[in-house]
């Protein structure tokens, strides 16, 4: 469970894929309140360096930072959490080397997946690919029925992600979706897309 200091917020989830610090600044200006440093690219070495600029910039907006796959650039850096997936460490290990108010996201794509990372201890979790995604274009789309059965089952945040779009986000709304997740629809215009993004979750 998120430590009672710690407070998921709601809205957009921004997630960078590409100009990595560009984008984590102009999310922030727009209101975005947690930002993921997702960098399939660059060296280690490299991604130390990006991960200390966007851990400044989000300390400026208070925005919760989280490293994508690696615990060892989110502690060095001093970022909230980290992000794994069913690849990765497993929660349990991930707990066992972290401290109490260390955020751990976990990505899932099924109920059952939700359920076993709830009990496991995620503080939040992904679900999707809600929709078709180029991005993850290995995973087939979940659907919207089973996000919502997945936000009915788990008491910790769920982050819809996968093919979500401005033009879409609508839809999820509609089933309670609460968080939005976005790589590809955040990498142009992110200050006004974050924008738009929170005024239609209501944030
Ligand atoms: N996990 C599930 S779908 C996805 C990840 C990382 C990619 C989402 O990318 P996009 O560009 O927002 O569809
Ligand atoms: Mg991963």
């Amino acid at each position: 469970m998120v430590p009672n200091r710690i407070i998921f917020p709601f809205g957009a989830y921004v997630i960078t894929s590409n100009d990595h610090i560009r984008i984590a600044r102009e999310a922030c200006r727009g209101g975005a309140r947690v930002i993921q440093y997702r960098d399939k690219n660059s060296s280690k070495q490299e991604m130390l360096k990006i991960a200390d600029r966007i851990r400044k910039i989000t300390k400026e907006y208070n925005s919760l930072f989280i490293v994508n796959d690696f615990i060892d650039i989110a502690h060095k850096s001093g970022a909230d959490g980290v992000h794994l997936g069913q690849d990765d460490v497993p929660i349990l290990s991930a707990r066992e080397t972290t401290p109490d108010d260390f955020i751990i996201g976990f990505s899932t794509h099924s109920l059952e997946q939700a359920l076993t990372a709830e009990k496991e201890g995620a503080d939040y979790i992904g679900i999707g690919p809600v929709f078709g995604t180029p991005t993850k274009e290995k995973y087939n789309p979940i659907g919207l029925s089973i996000v919502e059965e997945v936000i009915r089952s788990v008491k910790i945040p769920v982050v819809a992600i996968g093919g979500l779009d401005l033009d879409n986000i609508a839809e999820l709304v509609k089933i309670g979706v609460q968080n939005v997740a976005m790589v590809r629809a955040f990498q142009e215009k992110t200050l006004e897309k974050v924008k738009k993004t929170n005024f239609l979750l209501k944030v």
